[in-house]
């Protein structure tokens, strides 16, 4: 499955504005939750950036029955023509699924929906040049993992499951793709033998969380705490610009979570 065009390269991006209830999102951490306005302003750079970047930008209105909904990768994917309603894991976010799907209509000339019973979330998704990997994780079940693959399979590309480290809620919480043949991961990722045949640039083990960063066309965005990091892609040739996230940080997020980016048909 080669794509035509790399598979870092958007034009177009869905986001949803924070909403008031983002405070009572999902944590595993033991913190003082982020504050809304502190989200919201971390979510204005993050829209900016991705403009600036070159992609034009969707953002939906606040869903305040669902305090995790600014985080839009997790209930669908999204390929260039076509839309994926998924099933999240996270019995809290699974009204996210069927609150996306008309919007999904507007944007995606077909839109599936996950078959089976099973749960997956898209920030267990991540897509390579050749191949997407579905990382199994408390939000991402086997049932619902098979499910994806042969959802996949009917558009043609070919899916891969594998595991997602313990104690980490998402696959793309240790890694994100940087060009067509290298992974940014954590050690204890890389480690599994997931990336063999890649080439990798490992984040320092102080800078676990920056492993979720954003390749979107000739920038990666990196979250600003990650000075490390950032110095090492840059060294490896990589242009990248450094976002603040603190605030989703609280949430266990980083920056893949809140857009779904594809290219439009042309
Ligand atoms: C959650 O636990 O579901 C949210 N607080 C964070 C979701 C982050 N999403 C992602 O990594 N794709």
């Amino acid at each position: 499955m080669t794509a035509e065009r790399p598979v870092y390269a958007f034009d177009a991006a869905l986001l949803r504005e924070p909403s008031a209830t983002v405070s009572a999102g999902l944590s595993a951490q033991v913190v003082t939750p982020p504050s809304y306005e502190a989200v919201c302003q971390e979510h204005r750079r993050y829209v900016e950036a991705l403009r600036q970047a070159g992609v034009e930008t969707f953002v939906l209105p606040a869903l305040d029955d669902f305090p995790d909904a600014v985080f839009v990768e997790d209930p669908a994917l999204v390929f260039g023509d076509t839309a994926i309603v998924l099933r999240p894991g996270a019995p809290s976010r699974q009204g996210e699924a069927q609150a996306m799907a008309p919007s999904l209509k507007e944007h995606f000339f077909s839109v599936l929906h996950l078959p089976g019973n099973g749960h997956a979330e898209g920030g267990d998704v991540l897509v390579a040049a050749d191949e997407v990997m579905i990382g199994l994780s408390d939000r991402t079940d086997q049932a619902g993992a098979e499910a994806l693959v042969t959802c996949l399979e009917t558009l043609g590309l070919s899916a891969r499951i594998v595991q997602t480290p313990p104690d980490v809620l998402h696959f793309k919480s240790d890694c994100s793709v940087l060009d067509e043949r290298t992974v940014l991961t954590t050690e204890r990722l890389a480690r599994s033998g997931v990336f063999d045949g890649y080439a990798t640039v490992v984040v320092p083990d102080d800078e676990l969380a920056a492993a979720n960063a954003l390749r979107v066309n000739d920038t990666v965005l990196v979250g600003d705490g990650f000075p490390a990091t950032a110095a090492m892609l840059r060294e490896a040739g990589y242009q990248t610009v450094a976002l603040p996230t603190t605030a989703i940080g609280k949430l266990d997020a980083g920056l893949s979570c809140m857009s779904l980016r594809w290219r439009q048909p042309r």
